[in-house]
């Protein structure tokens, strides 16, 4: 039987042999595109990639940062303190934020356009007021998992490739952990954008990943 270009693409990409390959949208969320509340330059770019990425694997799952209005990442929440600035968090250095990505508001959304339909699970980070999370497997002190490594563990994930927003938070730390617990990892770079808070951080954060083993991809 012939397969038409898209069927091979999508076997190629779905069975790497020893496990299955799993698509990870990172918080692809309004708040973190232009005109939201922590706005990702060029974050809306991705969606029309990730949409056509998402046929191609055979699973998919999505992060959503998910806040309390009283979570301690937000500037507002310290009084005094400003966006930008940095403290010490349980003994975690901790970037503040603006106000985004609050549990059940429309920031917290998925960004129009996204397609949602192949999405298998969404799991929820950063809920916790005390600690934030930019990974999608734990929080930034390893204390609690989101319950994503067992969820792959369970579909017989090998390989993790991830996409989303920003490639110098979300994606890097989760890349991070998705290395050290023990899959096959890779970042598909133009189907992410980063911060960049300082001039710079996404071309650091790139650096660092593929350092720490990380296959650095592009869609085409
Ligand atoms: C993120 C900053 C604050 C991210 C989340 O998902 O990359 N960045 N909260
Ligand atoms: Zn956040």
């Amino acid at each position: 039987m012939a397969l038409n270009t898209m069927e091979q693409l999508t076997v190629k990409a779905s069975k790497s042999g020893d496990g299955i390959k799993v698509l990870v949208l990172t918080d692809i969320q309004r708040d973190f595109v232009p005109g939201g509340a922590l706005p990702v330059p060029e974050g809306h770019q991705i969606v029309p990639t990730v949409n056509g990425l998402e046929q191609l694997f055979e699973l998919v799952v999505a992060t959503q940062d998910w806040h309390p209005p009283d979570h301690l990442s937000f500037a507002a929440n310290h009084p005094g303190k400003r966006p930008g600035d940095v403290i010490t968090l349980d003994g975690i250095q901790q970037t503040l934020w603006p106000v985004h990505c609050v549990q059940d508001t429309p920031g917290a959304d998925f960004v129009p356009g996204l397609k949602l339909e192949r999405i298998a699970r969404v799991f929820r980070k950063a809920t916790d007021r005390e600690i934030d999370s930019y990974s999608a497997f734990y929080d930034n002190g390893h204390r609690k998992g989101t319950g994503l490594a067992e969820f792959l563990r369970s579909r017989n994930v090998t390989s993790v490739y991830l996409v989303g927003l920003a490639t110098d938070y979300c994606v890097k730390y989760s890349a991070l952990d998705a290395v050290a617990l023990g899959f096959k990892t890779h970042v598909i770079q133009d189907a992410c954008r980063g911060i960049n808070l300082h001039p710079g951080d996404t071309e650091k954060a790139v650096a660092e990943m593929k350092l720490a083993g990380v296959a650095i991809l592009h869609s085409r």
